[in-house]
């Protein structure tokens, strides 16, 4: 059998990092690691080819080749997804679909011959069987949730490594919290599911064999879901990371009880973490209990994001609006803290009901359902009642956006956060093992786009004398976070110039409708 696998275009969101990986060259920022799983798995005597929609062209010819298509992908790749699905179906190619978009949005909505929901490892062998013997069935639900020590090396020969600015490996499933909002612990479980330490350096030799030198994400939904086994691997980390010569920085998404365990963040630190992602959600502690976000109470929130950057960990954070809790006063005190805590990458999104979750079931009962929803949380659009005037949530949304991306707060942030951090010290790579080839080029096309042809170009250039003069320490992370501000920005403006079309739109609507 020829399997092709086939990973849809995402849209231009914050989330793409696409306006800032122009700069490095790269394409797109991590690679489809759940087809490069199921290739893996797929029988050997197939042969694969993977086609990734973000860094390449999906050719006539690679259809051509294929007996089968495997497609994966999120909610928010629905419609390219379909598209690519209805593409293949036209010249009679067979289609399979999978990953977290199938436990999303109803399998008829796909439009594919076969649908798999859940995780390939436990019934892949299955599937592979019936594509052979022409059985293979209209839909797969996996009926449990498999121990990781049966999820393969994923085959990392199918991608075009260079044209990724991360490559990722997983260390481990699903979460131990219950947060009311929260599809990760409806698709991948509460019992966080982990690797053998073995099985991660294994992935992490196949990088590195493979020429890999640069950052590795490690994309579990909660590193420290299992404190003590995530202290073995940090452990573990630290020594692989010693024999070759600090070659790796690793990311990571993590609970912000984090900050509670200082044994923790110092392996974390020894290990070459270099930045975590924290749901920290909102500064409002009713809305925080009313998410069920128990871990992220009776605490200061600011106090424990400071703690974690003094590990040297820039703090990413995931922030949320339209809580029932939130009264109108939210807007002004979620800039407020987003510009205390010095987080640059301030991920702020309106709340969704994200279909199979717990808050789209009380919605439901509630009669406040929209619709499903497209996955997307910055566009603006909401997809059930709010307490709150819907209008007034979404222009207060827009106007946070606005605020926290303004070259000026940015770059004040990043200040903040390079004031606390001590990254020279930590897992952070030095000045010269900055400088690749890669990141020279960013630095010349940053300074380009950023200080000659922009508006903000005098922010920028302020930014770079402070970077001159108090940050010399720490140019690596100054210069990836001004990078990055800049595709923050381009996203925001984009998002603002398409809300003034739709309000105009409605303008001109009503204008004519009172002619
Ligand atoms: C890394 C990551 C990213 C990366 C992108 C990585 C990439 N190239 O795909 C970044 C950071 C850019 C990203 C962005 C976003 N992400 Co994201 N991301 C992840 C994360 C943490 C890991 C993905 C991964 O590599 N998993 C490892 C692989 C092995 O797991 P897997 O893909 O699920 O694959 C398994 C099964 O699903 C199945 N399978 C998968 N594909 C197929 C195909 C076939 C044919 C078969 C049979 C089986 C199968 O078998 C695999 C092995 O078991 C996941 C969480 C998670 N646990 O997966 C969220 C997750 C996928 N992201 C999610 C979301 C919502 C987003 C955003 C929309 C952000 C947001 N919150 O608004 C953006 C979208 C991007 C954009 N441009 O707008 C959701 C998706 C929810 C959904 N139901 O679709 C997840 C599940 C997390 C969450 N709930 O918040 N993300
Ligand atoms: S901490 Fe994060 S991953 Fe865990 S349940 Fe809450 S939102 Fe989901």
């Amino acid at each position: 059998m020829n399997a092709l696998l086939i990973y849809p275009q995402f849209p231009d969101t914050y989330w793409s990092f696409k306006h800032a990986l122009k700069f490095l060259g790269k394409r797109a920022a991590q690679p489809p690691l759940g087809l490069m799983t199921v290739a893996a798995l797929l029988p050997a005597a197939w042969r694969k080819r993977l086609v990734d929609t973000n860094v390449e062209r999906l050719r006539e010819r690679d259809l051509a080749w294929a007996d089968v298509v495997l497609l994966s992908g999120m909610h928010i790749q629905q419609e390219t997804l379909v598209a690519i699905v209805e593409r293949c179906r036209a010249r009679g190619l067979r289609t399979v679909v999978g990953g977290p978009i199938a436990s999303s949005v109803p399998a008829a909505e796909l439009k594919a011959d076969h649908v798999v929901i859940g995780e390939a490892e436990s019934l892949i062998a299955e599937l592979a069987r019936n594509l052979e013997q022409g059985t293979a069935k209209p839909l797969y639900q996996a009926a449990e949730k498999p121990e990781m020590s049966s999820s393969p090396l994923p085959d990392l020969s199918l991608i075009k490594m260079n044209r990724y600015s991360t490559m990722t490996v997983q260390y481990s499933r699903g979460c131990p919290f219950n947060c009311e909002f929260c599809d990760i612990i409806e698709i991948y479980g509460r019992r966080p599911r982990t690797k053998a330490v073995a099985q991660v350096l294994a992935e992490l030799d196949q990088l590195y064999a493979a020429g890999w030198r640069e950052a590795v994400f490690i994309v579990d939904d909660n590193f420290i879901g299992n404190k003590a086994r995530a202290k073995d691997l940090c452990a573990a980390l630290a020594e692989w990371r010693g024999q070759y010569r600090k070659s790796f920085d690793f990311l990571t998404e993590a609970s912000l009880n984090l900050a509670d365990d200082p044994e923790l963040m110092q392996l974390m630190k020894d290990a070459g973490f270099v930045s975590v992602f924290l749901g920290i959600e909102t500064p409002d502690e009713p809305g925080l209990i009313a998410a069920n976000k128990l871990q992220n109470t009776r605490r200061s929130l600011l106090d424990s994001v400071a703690l974690i950057q003094s590990y040297g960990m820039q703090v990413m954070g995931g922030f949320i609006l339209g809580f029932d809790t939130d009264g109108e006063d939210i807007f002004d005190r979620m800039v407020e803290f987003i510009q205390k805590s010095g987080i640059p990458i301030a991920m702020v999104g309106l709340l969704q009901a994200m279909p199979g979750t717990q808050l789209f079931r009380r919605l439901r009962r509630e009669g406040r359902i929209v619709d499903a929803g497209g996955g997307d949380n910055t566009g603006g659009v909401l997809n059930f009642l709010p307490h709150m005037d819907a209008a007034k949530l979404v222009e207060g949304y827009r106007s946070v956006l606005k605020r926290i991306y303004s070259c000026e707060a940015y770059y004040e942030r990043v200040k903040l956060y390079l004031n606390r951090t001590h990254p020279r010290h930590g897992g952070e790579k030095s000045r010269q093992q900055w400088m690749t080839r890669a990141n020279a080029r960013a630095l010349v096309t940053s300074i380009l786009r950023q200080g000659v042809f922009s508006r903000q170009r005098w922010s920028y250039w302020k930014f770079l004398l402070a970077v001159a003069t108090r940050y010399r320490h720490c140019i690596g992370p100054a210069m990836t976070l001004a990078v990055m501000g800049y595709h923050l920005q381009v996203i925001t403006d984009n998002l603002a110039r398409a809300a003034k079309k739709v309000t105009a739109a409605a303008g001109e609507m009503a204008g004519e409708s009172l002619d």
